[in-house]
């Protein structure tokens, strides 16, 4: 059978100008890989919120609804619906409209609350409380370690983890609604820094290790999300595409690293975005 071609993502996340995240590095990053990517802009903002000032934001809460209206009149299909950094509690609505309008296609909810223990300011309770009706809608969900703390309504933890607890945190996220789960950047006892996965269909927990440099980057999980998407849309299994998605972060990050710029910048994803366009199968991933 002939192919339909580039497989099709609505992308929900805000459009930050400067400092490298959301939409400025989901966009790039699914079409270097061969996906095309729609964004729907959930808000503009001057910058990113991490440090970098009094920042310019125009909320577009009231773009989604009639944006969804019109690719229902053009009859648009989309092979995955996307939501990220979300500006109000109404959007929750607005995102659930987008995933009932699409029953067919691979949800997948990056619940941007948080990082490193604390919730983005932008972030309020409600939000907080009201993301983990999306997760229930989600094929795959994408927390860090300080957004599923707050999914599970557990306190954030600072210690490593061990395999069980690792296991054990990510069944709890899949039993919210999700058969595939993913944490980012968790310190195993092992020693490791990793990220998790899990398929609840085939019942299976993975993890790939990673590099660590000392210096922390905004817009890594929006990357490492959307090379995710990417690699699940183009035919990776989950376990491959978290392969894919940690040696390409691993890369940004430490190519960035390397040049000492300023981290509220973000990672220098120009000159790293050229390996996304490699297709081999990646296998750097461990049972966990
Ligand atoms: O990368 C997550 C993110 C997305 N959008 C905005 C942010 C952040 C993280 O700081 O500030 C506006």
């Amino acid at each position: 059978m002939l192919s339909s071609g580039p497989k099709r993502v609505a992308a929900i996340h805000d459009l930050s100008g400067f400092g490298r995240c959301s939409l400025t590095v989901i966009l790039p990053v699914l079409s270097a890989m061969g996906v095309q990517a729609c964004p729907v802009p959930t808000a503009v903002l001057s910058t990113h919120t991490g440090g970098l000032g009094e920042v310019v934001t125009r909320d577009l809460t009231d773009f989604i609804r009639p944006c969804l209206e019109h690719y229902r009149q053009l009859e648009l299909s989309f092979d995955a619906v996307y939501s990220g950094f979300l500006n109000s509690e109404d959007q929750i609505d607005h995102c659930l409209e987008f995933f009932k309008a699409y029953p067919d296609s691979l949800i997948v909810v990056d619940p941007v609350m948080g990082d490193h223990g604390k919730a983005y300011r932008t972030c309020t309770k409600q939000l907080q409380e009201r993301m983990s009706e999306l997760v229930a809608q989600a094929s795959l969900i994408t927390p860090n370690l300080t957004e599923a703390a707050i999914l599970l309504r557990e306190d954030y933890c600072y210690q490593p983890l061990t395999r069980s607890q690792a296991r054990s945190m990510l069944a709890k996220l899949s039993e919210m609604g999700p058969g595939m789960v993913v944490i980012t950047g968790v310190q195993l006892s092992t020693g490791e820094i990793a990220n998790l996965g899990y398929d609840r269909n085939r019942n299976a927990y993975w993890y790939t290790p990673c590099d660590q440099v000392p210096a922390s980057y905004p817009g890594t999980g929006d990357m490492y999300a959307s090379v995710l998407v990417g690699g699940l849309l183009t035919g990776d299994s989950l376990s491959v595409a978290m392969a894919r998605a940690t040696s390409f972060l691993e890369l940004a990050v430490k190519t960035t690293f390397s040049y000492g710029t300023d981290p509220r910048y973000g990672v220098m994803l120009e000159t790293a975005l050229s390996w996304l366009t490699h297709k081999e199968i990646l296998k750097n991933y461990k049972i966990l």
